[in-house]
């Protein structure tokens, strides 16, 4: 039996220094920075805050009341302003800000210049309908342009936005609007997902029959199929911009000021309204932006995620347009028309930087290198990760495949409540091991932790906490403060965050990610993360994807079930059972040898791509069927269930 409160099985494999030509040419390339940003917190983030414009400069960069933070108190500054009127002033005025591709292949540019002019009408168009700063706007869209304009316009004039996901439930939809209390909902006529219409304007309607506050219902046209219009409520996006003026002053906010609500969903409880505010938000994506993905003027940056994420909040919209970036969007599916869709694209506009997901990795794996092969890649310099760990298959697939073995790859952990990237390599700096998240962004502390807070020594598993308040982090649930000390700031005392994850601390003092918490298992008395069986799993060649759970056990307590999708050309047999069973044990222990595998065609994951262990877990235990309301495909789980006997 072992002490550590989550044992570390897998070995390490290769590490990765940044190339020479790499590191020449990036933002840091001197590791000298982490000790300088530890030494002076508060003047690190204040050069970044500087870099942007403010109305009136803050008085002081911290307040840390442990858990509440206000960061550049009394500074006055506008998001929008910042990610427009400041690049116009400059010779971006006439630079790509976003390149949009939709699913059918039409396809839109619009200039930092075409993008401010259409901000400014839709702010004036808000500001008619009687918006007014502080008042929230819901925000259900699916990937085009009008999205980010009107997160831009909700910025600009100071209403927080509420962007629920385009693929969530009519019901999701009612329940966030009825706790944002929002006024106007934005949504579209329909969106396209593999050439066929989702159909957004009923959904919005059906959630709309118990949302007492909305007032307007702002409709794009994307479609153009035919839909419901209630007359006097529903109004046509381009018939209000048609009048609309291009003129439109920017208000100060404070710093403080609430930015947007993003609704995350708990495991089952109600979702959670995480609240961002203005400065701090806008400093730390505007940091990781710059550093992490180490974007230059020239650079073509495509952050594959939805805009109904974070993700796409932060690393689509507002990190690279502060930055003055070019942003690539992309309305459709990595396999639509065909699987070489993301690498047209990339192709295409010459993308440089790529950001994707775990995921999304592991189907192009499975889908093979022809698809990649039939496209130049030659432009990519760097690749990131970003959703769930990587395994270190999918990492060196995703550097040899994708990267051409020239690419450095960061792989960056942080979540929807740290609005921005927390633990993360820096791609000129820091030497890459496949699998791990490296290390805190300069300034930030993080640990891993027993059940009592201690650290756990040097090679142990445990609980990730980050020890630092940093400048994009959540400020509060929103109309819920007691949720929020209880959820993140109670199980090691108020100064210490607790973001849910296991992790563990190799010798070099790299973290990391084990998954989330929820998801260890207890194999006679071993504490074994999911993931790292998941991972041997994938070392095998036969072997695409693996969700493992735990499942009672006579003898073990736990046992270990591994749910398997094979590759391609691959088919089960009771001899590869054998051999995979065979392989974990080598790659990891005995310990680890999973118990039952279950052969399957797909594996249940949130709208978000996340493996969903929980549905696994109760298949596993042969229970009714939790919630699957936050599933992609909920056929999936039907069909799984009956193949586990
Ligand atoms: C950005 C995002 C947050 C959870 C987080 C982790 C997992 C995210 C990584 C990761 C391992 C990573 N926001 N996660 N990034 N795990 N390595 N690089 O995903 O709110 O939707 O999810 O995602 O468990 O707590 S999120």
């Amino acid at each position: 039996m072992s002490d550590e409160t989550i044992e570390v099985l897998l070995e390490e494999g290769k590490v990765f220094p940044p190339p020479e030509d790499f590191k020449k040419q990036a933002w840091v390339k001197d590791d000298t920075i982490y000790e300088k940003a530890e030494k002076d917190f508060e003047g690190f983030w204040a050069t970044f805050a500087e870099e942007l414009h403010w109305f009136k400069k803050w008085d002081r960069v911290l307040e840390w009341d442990p858990p509440w933070a206000k960061w550049f108190i009394n500074g006055k500054i506008n998001v929008s302003y910042n990610c427009l009127d400041r690049h116009i002033q400059t010779f971006r005025k006439n630079k790509a800000a976003i390149i949009w591709e939709g699913e059918p292949g039409d396809i839109k540019i619009y200039t930092y210049w075409d993008l401010y002019r259409e901000v400014c009408k839709f702010a004036n168009v808000l500001k008619g309908l009687g918006v007014k700063k502080g008042d929230r706007v819901a925000i259900y869209m699916p990937m085009v342009p009008e999205l980010p304009i009107a997160m831009l316009a909700c910025t600009r004039i100071g209403a927080p936005h509420s962007i629920v996901f385009g693929g969530f439930s009519p019901a999701s939809l009612r329940d966030r609007i009825i706790d944002a209390e929002a006024k106007i909902l934005i949504t579209t006529d329909g969106g396209w997902r593999r050439g066929k219409v989702v159909a957004l304007k009923e959904n919005a309607d059906e959630a709309l029959r118990e949302t007492p506050s909305i007032e307007h219902v702002i409709v794009v046209k994307r479609t153009e199929n035919d839909i419901p219009f209630k007359k006097g409520r529903d109004l046509w996006w381009h018939e209000l911009m048609k009048d609309a003026s291009s003129v439109c002053e920017a208000e100060p906010m404070d710093a403080e000021d609430i930015l947007y609500i993003l609704y995350t969903s708990g495991t089952t409880a109600k979702p959670k309204g995480v609240v961002h505010t203005t400065g701090g938000y806008l400093t730390g994506v505007y940091a990781t932006t710059k550093w992490v993905f180490d974007l230059k003027e020239e650079d073509t940056f495509w952050c594959t995620a939805d805009i109904g994420w974070v993700t796409g909040h932060s690393y689509i919209v507002y990190g690279p347009l502060a930055l003055g970036t070019t942003s690539v969007m992309f309305e459709g599916a990595p396999d639509y028309p065909d699987k070489d869709r993301f690498w047209g694209i990339v192709e295409k506009y010459g993308v440089t930087v790529f950001y994707t997901a775990p995921t999304a990795i592991r189907a192009f794996m499975q889908w093979g290198k022809k698809y990649p092969e039939m496209h130049d890649l030659s432009t990519l310099r760097l690749l990131g990760s970003v959703g769930e760990p990587i395994n270190p298959a999918a990492w060196m697939w995703y550097y040899e495949t994708i990267g051409k073995s020239t690419c450095p790859i960061v792989d960056t952990w942080w979540q929807t409540e740290t609005g921005m990237i927390l633990i993360t390599p820096l791609p000129g700096v820091t030497t890459l091991k496949p699998g791990s998240a490296t290390k805190p962004f300069p300034s930030l502390k993080a640990d891993v932790v027993d059940e009592k807070g201690t650290p756990v020594p040097p090679g142990g598993g445990g609980y990730l906490v980050m020890k630092t308040p940093w400048p994009a982090m959540l400020r509060t649930l929103y109309k819920d403060p007691d949720r929020y000390v209880k959820t993140y700031w109670d199980r090691y005392g108020k100064e210490i965050y607790f973001p849910g994850d296991g992790a563990k601390k190799d010798m070099d003092g790299y973290i990391w990610i084990l998954g989330r918490v929820d998801d260890v298992m207890n194999v006679s008395g071993h504490r074994i993360s999911t993931m790292e069986v998941e991972s041997a799993l994938v070392d095998h060649p036969a072997v695409a994807e693996a969700a493992v759970v735990a499942r009672p056990h006579d003898v073990k307590g736990q046992g270990i079930m591994a749910f398997v999708i094979l590759k391609g050309e691959q088919s089960a047999s009771s001899e590869l059972e054998a051999d995979l069973k065979k392989h974990v044990g080598t790659v990891i222990g005995p310990i680890a040898r999973p118990d039952w595998i279950v052969f399957t065609e797909d594996l249940p994951k949130t709208r978000s791509g996340k493996i969903m262990r929980r549905l696994l877990k109760d298949i596993a235990e042969g229970k009714e069927l939790g919630d699957t309301t936050t599933l992609r495909d909920s056929s999936i789980v039907e069909k799984i269930k009956d193949s586990v006997k």
